[in-house]
């Protein structure tokens, strides 16, 4: 089954949102096996955001996202990176339809809320750099074939 990270970034965590966000990827069927309270190192968070280094924003982004604790996650669930994105919304909140979490829950393109993983290619390499696989739990839930056939 597909799997995806997702971080709830230090904006989220300070207004109280790590609940919101779980509830609402939890509620929509995907399972939760692996999650995380921690605060990200420059060297982490350089080599997650390898590929936008050198941006413009690339300074404030490392800034920002080592400013205080995040919560890292891994959802699993057919199609899982596509069905975050989704729910996640554009990555510029102004831009972000309603009913998604940045449509909803942010105003700002650097404070967004969220982050997944944008392919299953990344998502692998994203999970490897946040979890050691030990890290993460395979398990069943009895309400799972209610959710797909
Ligand atoms: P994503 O989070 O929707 O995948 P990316 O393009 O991968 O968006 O950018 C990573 C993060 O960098 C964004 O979530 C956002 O916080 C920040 N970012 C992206 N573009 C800009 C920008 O133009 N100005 C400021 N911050 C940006
Ligand atoms: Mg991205």
């Amino acid at each position: 089954m597909e799997r995806t990270l997702v971080l709830v970034k230090p904006d989220g965590v300070q207004r109280g949102l790590i609940g919101e966000t779980i509830a609402r990827l939890e509620r929509r069927g995907l399972k939760l096996v692996g999650l995380k309270l921690m605060r990200m190192t420059p060297e982490l968070s350089a080599k997650h955001y390898a590929e936008h280094q050198g941006k413009p924003f690339y300074k404030g982004l490392i800034s920002f996202i080592t400013s205080g604790p995040i919560v890292a996650m891994v959802w699993e669930g057919r199609e899982a990176v596509t069905v975050v994105r989704s729910q996640m919304g554009a990555t510029d909140p102004l831009k972000a339809l309603p009913g998604t979490i940045r449509g909803d829950l942010a105003l700002d393109i650097g404070m967004n809320v969220i982050h997944g993983s944008d392919s299953p290619a990344r998502a692998q390499t994203e999970i490897s750099i946040f979890f050691r696989p030990d890290e993460l739990v395979e398990y069943e839930r009895t309400g799972d074939r209610w959710i797909a056939e």
